[in-house]
């Protein structure tokens, strides 16, 4: 529960919700597939919602959902196309979430309320083409020139840079250190000389959810715009908004989980061989108790990680964790949703051949799998060492 919302009517958003993400949003899945764009009916829709501010507090115009409340709102907007929930993810979670943990007031007043009713766009630039899992490698450069930095680098699969008004960057603003102390976060806004988008990817799944090259020429930003206004604070900034990312992306994963089963559920029940239902079949029920069980795994285990967070716990671990368990298994519950339907389930435009190729991306972006499991052994030996 959080001070902004009760609970109870926190369940009737959320019952609210559910009837979006059936009625409005599942039916314009294939369009979103074919168009590789959300429409903007949508889009507007969401804006009405107040989906852009879910996570930003009432006083700058936002829901103020706790990172709990939003993990149970994504878990039921993940039963829908993954595109969905990127139109206003990246302002809620990324974003403004950088802008909100380290911001100084200025920053909040100035972009928050714009970011929470949708009027602006943010995405979050930290992956580089030679920095992935070693964030704090980056190179991009934010070099003081006065009440200026000037800014130089490239920025790769930047998510919804090509719909984003406002570009939370991470660059080195101490050039001496290679090291995540050397890094800050600057914002820069759209149409800032110098800044460029390129066009968005062609990708094996998530149509809709465009990603795109950012680079930066000479980009010369007000030196207000370093967030918390003091450099150096970047690297711990986008690995605390990481935190936060990785339970909802998690939360996201246990969404899809739900329908993938769900359709699965419902073919196996109507289609026969053998003169019965296949769901009579104990390898079919087998599959399917497997892909259920790791869904109610995944389900305690998100809401564990995001409650924690929510509490102002330390939940690295539990957020790797979540998001590590739940993007592996939502693969293989997507693997077997196929197995069950056979042919059914790899023709181009049933929803289960398009979950197998959405889910596939859950186990690299905001942390690959790998990177995740040395988070988490990482902290559980610290306490043996
Ligand atoms: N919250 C707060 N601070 C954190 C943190 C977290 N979750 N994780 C790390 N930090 C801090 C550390 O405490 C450390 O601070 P001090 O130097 O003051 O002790 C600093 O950040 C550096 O941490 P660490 O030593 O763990 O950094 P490494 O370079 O060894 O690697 C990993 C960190 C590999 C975990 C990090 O680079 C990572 O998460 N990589 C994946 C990047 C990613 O997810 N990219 C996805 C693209 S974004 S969509």
């Amino acid at each position: 529960m959080s001070d902004n919302i009760d609970e109870e009517s926190f369940a009737a958003f959320l019952d609210g919700m559910r009837r979006f993400v059936r009625e409005r949003l599942v039916p314009a899945e294939q369009q979103v597939e074919e168009e590789d764009e959300v429409p903007d009916s949508i889009v507007m829709e969401m804006m009405n919602l107040g989906l852009f501010g879910i996570g930003i507090p009432p006083e700058y115009g936002g829901l103020g959902l706790t990172v709990a409340q939003e993990a149970r709102l994504s878990i039921v907007l993940g039963e829908a196309s993954a595109a969905f929930r990127f139109v206003f993810m990246p302002n809620v979670g990324l974003g403004s979430r950088s802008i909100l943990i380290s911001g100084t007031d200025a920053q909040k007043r100035a972009y928050l309320p714009r970011l929470a009713t949708g009027a602006l766009r943010a995405c979050f630039c930290l992956t580089e083409p030679g920095s992935g899992s070693d964030a704090a490698s980056l190179r991009t450069a934010a070099r003081r020139d006065g009440d200026f930095y000037v800014i130089n680098g490239s920025k790769r699969f930047i998510s919804n840079a090509p719909r984003a008004d406002i570009f939370v960057v991470m660059a080195r603003t101490d050039a001496q250190s290679s090291s995540g102390a050397g890094i800050s976060a600057i914002i820069v806004e759209r149409g800032t000389p110098g800044l460029q988008v390129g066009p968005a990817e062609k990708k094996l799944g998530q149509r809709g959810a465009p990603i795109a090259d950012v680079t930066f020429d000479d980009v010369r930003v007000p030196a207000e715009n370093l967030i918390g206004g003091r450099e150096g604070l970047g690297f711990s900034t986008a690995m605390k908004v990481l935190d936060a990312g990785r339970i909802s992306v998690a939360a996201s994963a246990v969404g899809m989980a739900r329908r993938i089963i769900d359709e699965a559920s419902r073919y196996a029940v109507q289609r026969t061989q053998f003169g019965q239902p296949i769901a009579k079949f104990q390898l079919i029920q087998a599959m399917l108790a497997d892909s259920e069980t790791e869904y109610l795994a995944g389900h305690a285990l998100t809401l564990q990680a995001a409650e924690t967070l929510s509490r102002g716990g330390d939940a690295r671990n539990l957020a790797a964790a979540a998001k590590y368990f739940c993007s592996e298994s939502v693969s293989r519950i997507a693997d077997r949703a196929v197995q069950i339907l056979g042919g059914a389930g790899y023709i181009s435009g049933h929803p289960i051949e398009r979950f197998y190729r959405d889910s596939r991306v859950l186990r690299i972006y905001e942390g690959t799998s790998q990177i995740l499991q040395l988070v988490i052994a990482r902290t559980m030996l610290k306490g043996f060492e």
